[in-house]
C-alpha cells in the first residue's frame, strides 16, 4: 500500500470515535521490528501489537541528534517518540520493560517519555542500522540537562525488540527532570525541587 493511503486510513483507525478497547491494528506486512504486549488496548492479533518499518514510520517521525555506542559525537537519529508508540496501543500502566535481542532489559517510566522526547531510533544518518551497528531499533534520549545520567544510559536500550506495558517496580522519582535551578545533577543521585 503506498505510504499516503496507508497513514491516513492508519491516522483515522487511532481517531476513530469507534476505536475502543480491543480493536485491531493493522497487521504488519514486513519484517517485524518491534512485539509490543502487556497492558495495552490495541494489538495486532489479539495478544500482541507487532510492527514492522512502515507501521513505525506511520506513526511521525522525528529528528533528534543523539550519540549512539558509535559516535564520539552527537549524529542525527530519527525515530519515534516512544509516547507516539503507547499511544497507539493505547498503553496503561506506569512502566515499559524494554527488551533488547539478547535479552538485556530496563525499565523505562512512562511519565518520563511523556516528559521527554525518549525516541526509538529508526535511521542513523539517514540509514537504517544494522544489528552489529546495535539496531535496528535503540532507544534514544535527547541531549539534554539532566539527563546525562548512568540510570538514563541504562535505559538506552539497544537492539530493541519488545516492549513490555505494566506497572512499574518504582515510579518514576523525577530524577531525569531537568532541574530549573541550581547545579545540574549528573548522577541522578540529588534532583532540586
Ligand atoms: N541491548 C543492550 N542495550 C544496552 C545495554 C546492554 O547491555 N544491552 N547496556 C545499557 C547500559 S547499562 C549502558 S550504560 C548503555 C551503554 O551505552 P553506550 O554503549 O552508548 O555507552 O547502554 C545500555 N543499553
Ligand atoms: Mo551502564
Amino acid at each position: 500500500m503506498p505510504l499516503l493511503p496507508a497513514l491516513i486510513s492508519f491516522l483515522l483507525l487511532l481517531t476513530s470515535p469507534a476505536a475502543r478497547a480491543g480493536d485491531l491494528l493493522p497487521a504488519p506486512q514486513g519484517p517485524i521490528l518491534l512485539a509490543v504486549s502487556g497492558d495495552i488496548d490495541r494489538t495486532t492479533d489479539g495478544q500482541v501489537a507487532l510492527f514492522d518499518r512502515q507501521m513505525l514510520e506511520s506513526m511521525g517521525i522525528i529528528t533528534l541528534a543523539a550519540i549512539s555506542p558509535l559516535d564520539d559525537e552527537p549524529v542525527q537519529f530519527q525515530g519515534v517518540l516512544l509516547r507516539r508508540l503507547l499511544a497507539v496501543v493505547g498503553a496503561h500502566g506506569t512502566a515499559v520493560e524494554a527488551i533488547a535481542l539478547n535479552d538485556y532489559v530496563a525499565e523505562i517510566p512512562i511519565a518520563e517519555a511523556e516528559h521527554h522526547d525518549v525516541v526509538i531510533a529508526l535511521t542513523r544518518q539517514g540509514h537504517d542500522i544494522p544489528v552489529r551497528e546495535m539496531g535496528p531499533l535503540m532507544i534514544l534520549y535527547p541531549i539534554e540537562r539532566g539527563l546525562d545520567t548512568e540510570a538514563v544510559a541504562a535505559r538506552s536500550v539497544r537492539q530493541l525488540s519488545q516492549i513490555v506495558v505494566r506497572d512499574g517496580a518504582t515510579p518514576w522519582d523525577g530524577k531525569s527532570v531537568v532541574a530549573r535551578s541550581g547545579p545540574a545533577s549528573n548522577d541522578g543521585s540529588s534532583l532540586a525541587p
